[in-house]
């Protein structure tokens, strides 16, 4: 049976290869496409001769990236926390608007009055938003049901919003994300009675391909969270952790120790837990939304995770309290502008090393043959212009597996 060439041309392609220097630049360049699939990446001129083309485009000379990737959303949830916006600008702490029965509680009501149909139509909006953006692959977590049937519907929602946008979704079961009111003070049994039993029917049912935890004096302790990884380990779930946001507690030298992917927020990082992830090979997911809306002022020790070879990964966090983001470019302009990463970190942050946060580096996140074809085409003169800029988005076209998909 024949399958198809289709050559997209006359492009500046940022390939994000590992094995070249910056962002992998190529000019003059192409990328030929068959079922889905790059077959091949690099200069037009160095197409093997006779190389069969069906169709070709004309992409004018501009810049070709690999799709984004955004590694750490909490996208689905129901309601939302304007008012607490309000409250906080008016001077309102966080202990008072949680008293007020704001917070992540509020967030929890307003999702279990959903089933997952509901979730997902209340979520797509904000997918929407990123794929505007020129996302290709989005984690979603649960962690806003806080009981086995409604986290299993957060997750039935993760996988839907694949289903209605040319999309890849990555599922994550974040059940300790916090202990909800009706468990108040009883973290242990919230963690045998709803979290534990959860992630085996989330397995169970193919609802989750990772497992996360909020490692924080606010949700759960470093022990808590090693319960919740053991559980994982036996299910075969890889894990990863809300580690270092708020505090210190050692939460990302406990994930490298379990083998996590990535450890995320690391504002509060110590030399010990630089070592550990770089020892194990664990991302830094950087999150500089919540640091913003928060308004914090300690930064993730970037120029140590950069000279411990940490890979750096950028993500927007979106959720409905701390990271109300949807802005893939933001968020990049924010881990430049705030946390001090350079224009191809920043870039590398949302593309290979994002990949890797979610272990789909094999599929994603850079330009090269064998991979799946998910890049977007940018009307920019260079990439620093996609960090750069603020409020401005100069996509031209979104490609994932190698249709044209906005
Ligand atoms: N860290 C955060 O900043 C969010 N979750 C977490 O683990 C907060 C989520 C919310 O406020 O709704
Ligand atoms: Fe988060």
């Amino acid at each position: 049976m024949h399958r198809p060439v289709r050559l997209w041309r006359n492009l500046r392609l940022a390939t994000l290869r590992p094995d070249l220097p910056g962002l992998g630049t190529v000019e003059a360049a192409a990328l030929a496409v068959r079922q889905g699939r790059i077959v091949f990446a690099g200069a037009e001129a160095d197409l093997p001769p006779g190389f069969a083309v069906d169709e070709a485009v004309d992409c004018g000379g501009r810049w070709a990236l690999p799709a984004w990737i955004d590694c750490h959303t909490h996208l689905v949830y129901g309601g939302d926390r304007a008012h607490e916006f309000e409250m906080r600008l008016a001077g309102a702490t966080y202990a008072e608007i949680a008293r007020a029965g704001g917070g992540i509680a509020a967030t929890v009501a307003a999702t279990r009055a959903l089933d997952a149909e509901g979730l997902a139509a209340a979520s797509l909006p904000r997918l929407d938003a990123l794929l505007a953006e020129g996302v290709g692959t989005v984690e979603i977590k649960s962690g806003y049901g806080l009981t086995v049937e409604s986290e299993l519907a957060m997750l039935r929602a993760a996988r839907r919003l694949g289903e209605l946008r040319p999309v890849r979704v990555s599922a994550t079961y974040l059940a300790a994300h916090a202990t909800p009111p009706e468990y108040a003070g009883r973290n242990a049994d919230y963690i045998a009675e709803v979290v534990l039993p959860g992630m085996v029917r989330a397995r169970a049912e193919g609802l989750a391909d990772m497992v996360d935890g909020f490692c924080e004096g606010i949700a759960f302790s470093p022990a808590e969270i090693a319960t919740v990884f053991a559980e994982a380990r036996r299910l075969g779930l890889p894990v990863k952790l809300h580690a270092e946001q708020l505090s210190d507690l050692g939460g990302a030298a406990l994930a490298a120790r379990h083998g996590a992917r990535s450890a995320e927020h690391l504002e509060w990082l110590n030399p010990e837990g630089v070592a550990a992830m770089a020892k194990a090979g664990t991302v830094a997911v950087l999150l500089p939304g919540a640091f913003y809306t928060l308004r914090e002022t300690r930064r993730p020790p970037v120029q140590a995770l950069r000279d411990a070879g940490v890979a750096m990964a950028v993500s927007t966090d979106a959720n409905p309290g701390t990271s109300p983001l949807t802005s893939p470019l933001l968020a990049m302009n924010m881990a430049a502008t705030l946390f001090g990463l350079t224009v191809e970190e920043a870039i590398a942050g949302f593309t290979r090393n994002a990949a890797k946060a979610l272990g789909l580096e094999a599929e994603t996140g850079t330009l090269e043959a064998g991979k799946s074809a998910d890049f977007a085409i940018w009307s920019v003169e260079r990439p620093a212009e996609l960090v750069y800029r603020l409020g401005f988005n100069p996509l031209h076209l979104r490609v994932f597996q190698g249709e044209a998909a906005s």
